[in-house]
């Protein structure tokens, strides 16, 4: 069954901690992810960018920086997934910073619950992105979304998606976190997060990494995939605000996402912390189109 997929660009870097993620969805643009993905078959609509407002460049208050911003770009983005969930749409957001996911997967998991899908969450990312104001060391927004997710965050943001918590920790996989803050580390281990850090990676493989992740898919599962770019060693991704060295090589992020598309389970996909202003010649955009082609199948000789 070949698909329909919707790209909703989000140009906004209200939860970050650098300006330039705004930039994203027309980098990713540049790098022709539209005319690759029809190029596997795939039926493309590109839904354009959403319209939100501007970053104000704000100090934290409370915790949290630009809150009524992120609540306000979070509400917009879990309507247009939503809206292209329920069309039977596979909806890829183009980022945009990773405050987003949490309006991308409470819209995922709305949808869930009206179709009676169990969903499967891969957290792609160098970071656990399970801080709350009260363990955060910048009031970044895009530090939070998981424990937004799970219920830890302001009322405004945990909601937007009807029911608090939007998704339980059990249903997440973390891949290639190497940067936790101290505070973090011990809520992600007290809320019971799988996670499959760099040193594991390291000691085990990518290839064990991702088999597990994602064992116990079935027929019946989403799966959802929130890819941060700077999920990848910088050596090959530069163009993110917050760079961690000793990342995902090339060959192990494609190993990665050779083993997402074989599940034939991706149902929905985030592309977030793309920041042009800080890349070489737009060439993380390209790294990043590349990889999601492999996300989507791209076919290599030994597999059809
Ligand atoms: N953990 C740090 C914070 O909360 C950095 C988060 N930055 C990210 N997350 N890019 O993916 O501010
Ligand atoms: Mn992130
Ligand atoms: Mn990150
Ligand atoms: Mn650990």
């Amino acid at each position: 069954m070949l698909k329909t997929v919707s790209l909703i660009g989000a140009p906004t870097d209200i939860g970050a901690g650098a300006r330039g993620a705004s930039m994203g969805p027309e980098a990713l643009r540049v790098a022709n992810i539209g005319p690759i993905l029809e190029s596997h078959g795939l039926t493309v609509l590109d839904r354009g960018n959403l319209s939100g407002p501007a970053n104000p460049w704000q100090p934290p208050v409370e915790g949290y920086r630009h809150l009524p911003e992120v609540v306000t770009w979070n509400r917009l983005v879990h309507e247009a997934v939503y809206a292209e969930l329920s069309q039977g749409h596979l909806p890829i957001l183009l980022g945009g910073d990773h405050c987003l996911g949490l309006g991308s997967i409470s819209a995922v998991a709305r949808h869930c619950r009206d179709v009676g899908k169990k969903l499967r969450v891969l957290w792609l990312d160098a970071h656990a992105d399970f801080n709350t104001s009260a363990l955060t060391p910048s009031g970044n927004v895009h530090g939070m979304p998981v424990a937004c997710l799970c219920g830890h965050g302001p009322q405004e943001l945990i909601e937007i998606g009807g029911k608090v918590p939007a998704i339980s920790p059990k249903w997440v996989r973390q891949i290639g976190i190497r940067s936790v803050d101290p505070g973090e580390k011990r809520f992600v281990h007290e809320q019971g997060l799988e996670v499959f850090d760099m040193r594991y990676i390291d000691e085990m493989g990518m290839r064990q990494a991702m088999e597990l992740a994602l064992a116990t898919l079935d027929a019946n599962t989403h799966l959802h995939v929130s890819f941060d770019v700077d999920f990848l060693d910088p050596d090959i991704a530069p163009g993110v605000g917050t760079t961690v060295p000793g990342g995902p090589t090339y060959r192990e992020a494609q190993l990665c996402m050779e083993m997402i598309a074989d599940t034939g389970r991706m149902a929905s996909l985030d592309v977030v912390e793309l920041n042009p202003a800080l890349d070489v010649r737009n060439k993380t955009a390209m790294v990043a189109v590349d990889l999601i082609e492999s996300l989507f199948g791209k076919s290599t000789l030994m597999r059809r």
